[in-house]
């Protein structure tokens, strides 16, 4: 378990190893100055932005119609405020929109061209997100599909990034294309609050990371927060959320998922089904990437 027994806030911790560069972007902004709100949203940018990033924003794998679909969603525990855009297309940075979903409708989710429509509107330029490579990846996955051969199982991550500031004041955002060559307007966990990200002012926040339908069906990252109300570290938190999931599914450890969690005192933690998976943190103390403890035992459960 990660302690710190003098809190180094802000503290920013964020999935994968792709992470890294969003948290420094994160604590670059709340350095300078800025919310943690622009800390979590420009630090995602980074990932959207990013075209070997096959998971997040522009070079992210296409649906099974070979089109870009995006989700994301973006909380702050500044009154409990959420926001969150899915299956978008043709925006770079719907981390962004869902921010300005957030603060300025009176609503938390939109889907689809609505999303699209309400992003071209508040001044978003439409975006060519299918890069070649994508492309001509998603025409050879439909030939393999034509011809009756099984392809390997396209990849798929998410950016998911918590920060805690100064002032205790918690918010966190996720990204992604969600599953490579997914059934059009297939959405996954990331943008759905309580399931891909969930924060809570009195406890602290939680996202998630892996197959977006193992999550959402157990609202995973509210499991995660309501396992650090009743006591629980981030890490054992995140533990206990996996091994609950695994003892009542089919699939047992096979799920695929993965959280990262961080208290109000700023401490931190992850976990992962198989081997685990890497994330990464980064204070006034340290910028590491981290690998998370692995959750495959079918013995133990807590
Ligand atoms: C999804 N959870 O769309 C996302 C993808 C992901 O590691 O995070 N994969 O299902």
């Amino acid at each position: 378990m990660n302690v710190f027994f003098e809190s180094p806030r802000p503290v920013f911790i964020s999935t994968w190893k792709f992470g890294q560069a969003v948290n420094q972007r994160a604590m670059r902004v709340a350095m300078a100055g800025g919310s943690l709100l622009d800390a979590i949203e420009q630090g995602i940018w980074v990932a959207e932005d990013d075209v070997h990033n096959e998971s997040v924003g522009r070079g992210g794998i296409p649906n099974a119609d070979g089109v870009v679909q995006l989700d994301a969603c973006i909380m702050s525990s500044n009154r409990h405020r959420a926001g969150a855009v899915c299956a978008v297309e043709d925006v770079l940075h719907p981390i962004s929109v869902a921010r300005k979903v957030m603060e300025e409708t009176p609503h938390v989710m939109l889907a689809g061209n609505g999303a699209r429509e309400f992003a071209l509107a508040h001044g978003f330029r439409t975006f060519d997100l299918l890069t070649p490579e994508q492309h001509s990846k998603w025409q050879q996955w439909q030939k393999d599909k034509d011809a009756g051969q099984k392809s390997p199982n396209p990849g798929h991550d998410t950016i998911s990034l918590l920060g805690i500031a100064y002032n205790g004041e918690l918010a966190g955002g996720s990204s992604t294309s969600g599953w490579g060559y997914k059934l059009p307007g297939r959405v996954g966990d990331s943008p759905i609050i309580g399931s891909g990200l969930y924060l809570d002012d009195l406890v602290g926040a939680a996202a998630a990371t892996g197959r977006g339908e193992n999550i959402m069906r157990y609202c995973g990252s509210f499991m995660v927060v309501e396992n650090m109300r009743r006591g629980a570290s981030p890490e054992q938190a995140c533990i206990q959320a996996i091994r609950y999931i695994a003892r009542i599914d089919p699939r047992g450890f096979d799920l695929d998922i993965n959280f990262i969690a961080i208290n109000k005192a700023g401490e931190y933690g992850a976990a992962g089904t198989g081997k685990g998976f890497p994330f990464c943190v980064i204070s006034s103390q340290l910028d590491e990437v981290v690998q998370s403890v692995a959750i495959n035992d079918t013995t133990t459960f807590v």
